[in-house]
């Protein structure tokens, strides 16, 4: 009996070079469609896959913490992401559509090692500046029940980082594109320095 898995794989992921990531992605329209929201699943599921070893092993899949819409070729402003702050405290694990940062600190962090992304050969890392606290607002998008609902998050460190790469991609801005060799007097963010 045939078995047709429908996931998203590395494939999938446009590169850097392909026209859909230097655009500006649209609006998606409200209520959600079955369309997009079907998008969102399949957005998630590859995320969640690529924190699973033994996916990542059997589908050759690049580690993630976050995908947007046009890496798969989507021109849409809507993106997922999971990922754990930088003290493992908290998971954030958000599904979101037309999201606006309304407001970022003045004070910057940036990852330390560099940042990463699935639409860059995996060898391209670089250090972002980024603001270390934002507040955004956009549509949450429960992806068990479909339910929309605006909201406002506040993020700072990893995840404030994780959301920032991500919401750029939304702007047709790659990383790459905002890299600095050496980032004095900034605080970076490095996993598992919870500071007392
Ligand atoms: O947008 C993407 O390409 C997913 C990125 C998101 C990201 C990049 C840099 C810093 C934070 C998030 C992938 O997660 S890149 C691979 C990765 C995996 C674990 C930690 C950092 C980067
Ligand atoms: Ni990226």
């Amino acid at each position: 009996m045939l078995m047709v898995i429908v996931m998203l794989l590395m494939k999938d992921v446009i590169q850097d070079g392909h026209p859909t990531l230097r655009m500006r992605a649209k609006e998606v329209s409200l209520p959600l469609s079955q369309e997009d929201l079907k998008t969102l699943r399949e957005m998630m599921e590859l995320v969640e896959n690529s924190q699973d070893n033994e996916m990542v092993e059997q589908y050759d899949l690049r580690p993630s913490v976050g995908l947007a819409a046009p890496q798969i070729n989507i021109s849409k402003k809507m993106f997922v992401m999971k990922a754990m702050d930088e003290g493992f405290q908290n998971e954030y694990r958000y599904a979101i559509v037309n999201p606006k940062i309304i407001s970022m600190s003045e004070e910057s962090t940036y990852l330390e090692g560099g940042e990463g992304c699935l639409s860059e050969p995996e060898d391209v890392t670089g250090l972002v500046k980024r603001a270390k606290r934002i507040k955004a607002k956009g549509y949450l998008v429960d992806l068990d029940t479909g339910a929309v609902k605006e909201t406002v998050i506040k993020l700072s460190g990893y995840p404030g980082i994780v959301f920032q790469h991500e919401y750029d991609h939304l702007l047709g801005i790659m990383f790459v594109d905002k890299v600095s060799e050496f980032l004095p007097d900034i605080e970076p963010v490095r996993f598992g320095s919870d500071e007392l």
